[in-house]
């Protein structure tokens, strides 16, 4: 029997509005989902989903006396990353859309998704469609913005518990009229009358698609992460991103972090990009190695920024949780996510111990002598293989974070001070250069390009790539456009806009060793970062920016001699001119739309190599 508007209105709780109804209703019929379920949010509601999903084989509850309130999930080796090749942007003009962007008109991609023989038609099949009201940023705040998720994957509603503020509050908020984002995913894989559900549903065709100027979503065929989260990559970056522009703020893909001196009690506010998968979740919960500072988490993905009072820029995490890569992660590299993912956490891809715990190249432990690995497979060090997928991944919440900023929750955001964009570069990119001017800055954040990770599975990992402000895959519209916007909001707060800094941890030397440790030691350049910022230390000019002088890095405590340091700053004026030239032909993919700033930040860029020459 189909769902019909009545079952919806049965289903739904005294505050769902009714156009929220209609919606559903309109959705169910063609979807046709076995049932409609409106989730609230709360422990119950958990307990029931991930018991189910135990009992189905989508989850494993891990040993509740290692990991208390803990489930493994296992996705199909086809569905482990976002796929950039699937996913759209569909406005109106292809030009909107920009060169870096999938385009399909809006109608084309509506026929696809919603036509007669549309995908979705019927794809709910055999399930139950989840209304998965949320918001992003807390609960009514004048920088949050609110979004309701139809899902036919129990998996993503316990994710989205954790990620997102979900349930009946955010459903409060639509029902007194604020604006809110309709978000429609469904794994693609209907159940015919009889047929056995598997452990992990998806559909080999996949659609990621985006409709900025209606602000909708429709997301097909992927269970994971980034594909069937909505709230995140889909909603907070490229829906955002363009509601941003619109309205005069900017979503971005940067961690936020608090830095406060001990010694006088000043506050520094830093936000930082970096493409997937290059360690923003070690930054954003950094343990300085110096004295003297400590460090507290606001986010660690996504930075929602807008003018405050004061005309400066202030920054919200739209998120409740980290989605954050488990390889790699340990105590020594990561002790505060560690801590965070202790309990009430969903892994994914991970490895399963003989005792119920998980296990992942790089964790605290050498590899036991026996696992299932991310396959369900058994497995031996012997194996050859890798237990834990790379792109394995924890959803854990971030008050679990022992060192949570106590102002994460802030409403209003907090002071931006700083900006930082970094890439894996193994060589030619300085530790760290501070812009010299602001339209410069805009220019080191269009120029990022990185080696390639595995948090996307069609882009050739390890390959280098541009991935300007690290927001390749999540610009809701025309790159260009995007830079342009930053360049309208670096004008309109002038001086107050914070500076921007090109980092590089990644540096190694003839050998392929890294230069510069990481992790903890970072905390010296962010030194070096407040110094400047503070007005404390003046720098050296250099062709990419402004650098450091040795004398003002604090390297109490480190082997930092004179001659590392010089290999970290080195630059190699001919290398780095031969690069301007693929600057350029990428610019040129932009055409009118790039704006004259960067072109002149290009030939300043060329003219200072030169000089270096
Ligand atoms: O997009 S995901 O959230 O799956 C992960 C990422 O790319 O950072
Ligand atoms: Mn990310």
């Amino acid at each position: 029997m189909a769902v019909t508007e009545t079952d919806v209105r049965n289903a739904a709780p005294a505050n769902a509005p009714e156009e929220v109804i209609k919606w559903v209703t309109k959705v169910a019929e063609m979807t046709k989902p076995e049932k409609v379920e409106f989730s609230d949010g709360s422990q119950a509601e958990w307990d029931r989903l991930t018991s189910m999903m135990v009992e189905t084989g989508m989850l494993t509850r891990l040993n509740p006396e290692k990991r208390p309130n803990c489930f493994l999930a296992r996705s199909l080796p086809s569905d482990v990353a976002r796929v950039e090749s699937r996913t759209f942007i569909c406005c109106e003009k292809e030009e909107d859309a920009g060169p870096t962007n999938h385009w399909v008109a809006p109608a084309e991609m509506k026929e696809t998704l919603t036509g007669s023989k549309g995908v979705f038609q019927g794809a709910m099949k055999g399930r139950t469609m989840y209304v998965v009201p949320f918001s992003m940023g807390p609960l009514g705040g004048p920088i949050s913005q609110l979004g309701i998720e139809l899902t036919d994957s129990p998996y993503v509603v316990c994710n989205m518990r954790i990620m997102t503020r979900m349930g009946a509050g955010a459903l409060d908020l639509i029902k007194e009229g604020k604006p809110w984002v309709p978000a429609v995913h469904s794994v693609g894989a209907p159940l015919e009358p009889g047929q056995k559900d598997v452990a992990w549903p998806c559909n080999d065709e996949k659609y990621i698609t985006h409709f900025p100027e209606t602000n909708e979503i429709w997301s097909y065929g992927s269970g994971y992460g980034g594909n069937a989260l909505l709230g995140k990559k889909c909603y907070a970056l490229r829906i955002a991103s363009t509601m941003g522009r619109r309205d005069g703020w900017m979503a971005e893909h940067m961690l936020i972090l608090r830095l406060t001196d001990e010694k006088t009690g000043k506050q520094y506010h830093v936000t930082a990009a970096f493409p997937s998968a290059c360690g923003k979740t070690n930054l954003a919960m950094l343990q300085p190695t110096i004295k003297g500072y400590k460090v507290e988490t606001v986010g660690d993905d996504i930075a929602w920024m807008r003018p405050g009072p004061d005309g400066r820029l202030y920054a919200i995490n739209p998120e409740a949780g980290f989605f954050g890569v488990a390889p790699g992660t340990s105590h020594k590299t990561n002790p505060m996510a560690m801590e965070a993912m202790k309990e009430n956490t969903i892994f994914t891809n991970v490895a399963l111990t003989d005792d119920g715990d998980v296990w992942w190249e790089g964790c605290d432990t050498e590899a036991p002598e026996h696992l299932i690995d991310w396959k369900g497979q058994d497995w031996t060090p012997a194996s050859g293989e890798k237990a834990a997928h790379p792109n394995s991944r924890f959803t854990a919440p971030a008050k679990q974070c022992p060192i949570i900023c106590p102002d994460w929750e802030a409403p209003q955001g907090v002071p931006i001070d700083a900006v930082l964009f970094g890439g894996r570069r193994a060589t030619n990119i300085p530790l760290v250069a501070e812009q010299y001017t602001p339209a410069h800055g805009v220019f080191i954040g269009s120029n990022v390009s990185s080696e390639v990770t595995a948090a996307a599975t069609d882009v050739k990992a390890g390959s280098l790539r541009h991935d300007p402000f690290a927001m390749l895959p999540f610009c809701g519209y025309n790159m260009a456009d995007y830079w342009g916007h930053w360049l309208e909001m670096q004008q309109k707060l002038g001086d107050k806009f914070p500076r921007v800094y090109q980092v590089n941890w990644f540096r190694k030397d003839e050998d392929g060793n890294f230069l510069w440790p990481g992790y903890g030691e970072n905390s010296r350049v962010l030194d070096w970062i407040v110094k400047r910022v503070s007005g404390q230390v003046d720098a050296i000019e250099g062709p990419t920016g402004l650098y450091p002088k040795f004398e003002d890095f604090n390297t109490e405590g480190i082997d930092l001699d004179r001659a590392t340091w010089d290999k970290l700053f080195a630059i190699d004026p001919k290398a780095l001119l031969e690069e301007t030239k693929d600057t350029e032909a990428y610019f040129a993919k932009f055409g009118d739309k790039l704006p004259q700033a960067l072109k002149d930040e290009l030939q300043a860029l060329r003219d200072r190599l030169n000089a270096a020459l």
